[in-house]
């Protein structure tokens, strides 16, 4: 029978480097023979992708949080239906860009939600699919913020202040504690060349898990 996917998910705060890793990630293992799909959050299906567009866009409206967290949560039921689950079924790896730690991240740990609440509609909208391997690239936030300000305009997430960021980077690192079997955690304020040195070491026991699920270890 064919064995599930591996269910990746590569999570940090701002600029860190995430889509920079995500493409060396896909490199390496499309290069081992992995069939693999990489895709973000939010969106990743062309409807999730609209949803992007509302949750990013600067608003004269001030965004209420409660509309924030279910429009993310609206993107990730249509993400997980349309791409996710189908795609771990049919066996292929799934790396995506930010998942439901980043909603335990920035809207319960940065704007300050109920993280009951936001577990409530992981449950409800979720059902089984959790990550397989999380890969948290950590950098202090000054050293993210300045890497995604050389780019051209900012979001409205990238409009919050520091304090905001920081509370985001604590409440990854505290979940990388709590569930160190699934988490990886990457230094991601070294040079672009140590940081892919430690992502390729998880890499490789991704692919050491994979043949081990598969029966070939
Ligand atoms: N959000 C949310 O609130 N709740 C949720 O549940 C979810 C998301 C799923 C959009 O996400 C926003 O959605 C996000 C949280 C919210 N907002 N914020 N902030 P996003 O995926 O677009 O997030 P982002 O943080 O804005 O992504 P990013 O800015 O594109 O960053 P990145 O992908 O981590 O970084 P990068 O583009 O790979 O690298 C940034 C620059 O740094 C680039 O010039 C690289 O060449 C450079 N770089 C990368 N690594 C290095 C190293 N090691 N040294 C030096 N320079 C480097």
């Amino acid at each position: 029978m064919q064995p599930r996917g591996l269910f990746i998910t590569v999570e940090g705060g701002e600029g860190v480097g995430k889509s920079t890793n995500i493409a060396y990630v896909e490199q390496f293992l499309a290069d081992n023979g992995v069939d693999l799909v990489v895709t973000r959050e939010p969106g990743g299906t062309a409807l999730a992708e609209d949803i992007r567009g509302l949750l990013l866009a600067v608003r004269e409206e001030t965004v209420c949080e409660l509309t924030e967290l279910l429009l993310i949560f609206a993107a990730r039921a249509q993400h997980i239906e349309e791409i996710i689950e189908p795609s771990l079924a049919a066996g292929k790896w799934v790396v995506c860009d930010r998942f439901t730690d980043a909603t335990y991240a920035y809207q319960s740990g940065g704007r300050g939600m109920s993280a009951q609440l936001v577990r409530q509609l992981e449950g409800l909208v979720q059902g089984e699919v959790r990550p397989d391997y999380t890969l948290l690239l950590d950098a202090p936030v000054d050293i993210g913020m300045a890497r995604a300000k050389s780019r051209a305009e900012l979001d409205r997430f990238e409009q919050e202040q520091q304090d905001f960021f920081q509370r985001v980077r604590e409440t990854y690192l505290r979940l990388a504690r709590e569930s160190r079997g699934r988490y990886r955690l990457i230094d991601a304020s070294l040079p672009l060349e140590n940081v892919q040195a430690s992502v390729l070491i998880v890499c490789q026991e991704l692919l050491a898990c994979w043949d081990a699920r598969r029966g070939l270890s």
